[in-house]
């Protein structure tokens, strides 16, 4: 049943088509099931040839889960072939209906495993990242339950991350606090989100410690060079041709995308 759900989930990515939530056939989809699901999914984009880069957050600030109606953080995998350079295009027919989303990256310095403070996670981060996610939902309508969208690999579609990695030190010789930063989402120049990063978890180092904690729930943690995307503090907004899209974090800098 777990390799076909994939296969199915992995497909639809391919082929550029929607499909019912898993949980319309399979009521009783758990969330042990979902997550090796998932996996499964990730494994087809492995095996076609993409690496592992990190891990991404979900459902981590109150916006995204009034957006989607789902109420409990979830994680999925970042892969190579996810990610966009800063400045780079992603064509928008190559996807279903894609939305843009502001986000803030940790650079992994090192092995981590498990349940641990916010201050001992922290200690293993290179530097922190503006980011802008793209997900792209497998379901119609981009609707699902908590099971349908970790099978899904949280939506996930593509990423983009700011050129330089600010360690934390320089942040608090700025007198800002990672818990506190302004973020902003531009399409074409125009504000169209503003949020902060107190959004996410009340502090993204929270989203860090929770996702360690879920992956060792699956025996997993993160290496060193990981990426990990904390979740979005606004909503995410819709991607049309043409676009130009920027997100903008106090003291991080920017990153930014196009759309053809
Ligand atoms: C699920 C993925 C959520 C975030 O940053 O909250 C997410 C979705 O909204 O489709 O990536
Ligand atoms: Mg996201």
């Amino acid at each position: 049943m777990i390799d076909r759900l994939a296969q199915h989930l992995d497909a639809a990515a391919m082929e550029i088509r929607t499909v019912p939530q898993l949980t319309i056939d399979q009521p009783d989809l758990s969330l042990d099931d979902a997550y090796a699901i998932q996996r499964a999914v990730v494994d087809c984009r492995i095996e076609r040839g993409a690496t592992r880069m990190g891990m991404k957050m979900g459902l981590t600030s109150l916006a995204k889960m009034a957006q989607v109606g789902v109420h409990e953080p979830i994680y999925g995998y970042l892969t190579s072939d996810m990610m966009l350079a800063d400045g780079g295009t992603m064509v928008r027919t190559s996807y279903g209906h894609p939305r843009a989303e502001p986000e803030i990256a940790f650079l992994i310095g090192r092995d981590l495993q498990g349940t641990m403070t916010e201050a001992e996670a922290l200690d293993a981060v290179i530097g922190v990242m503006p980011a802008i996610e793209v997900i792209d939902s497998r379901f119609s309508d981009f609707k699902f339950k908590l099971e349908d969208v970790v099978a899904d690999n949280a939506s996930s579609c593509r990423f983009v991350i700011g050129a330089s990695a600010t360690p934390l030190a320089e942040l608090e010789s700025r007198d800002l606090s990672l818990g506190n930063l302004g973020m902003i989402l531009e399409v074409d120049g125009e504000v169209v989100q503003t949020g902060s990063s107190a959004a996410i978890l009340e502090h993204p180092a929270r989203s860090l410690t929770t996702l360690l904690k879920m992956l060792a729930e699956r025996g997993e943690g993160l290496h060193p060079g990981d990426i990990v995307l904390a979740g979005a503090a606004t909503p995410a907004v819709h991607l049309q041709p043409g676009q130009h899209v920027r997100v903008r974090v106090d003291g991080l800098g920017s990153a930014e995308m196009f759309v053809d």
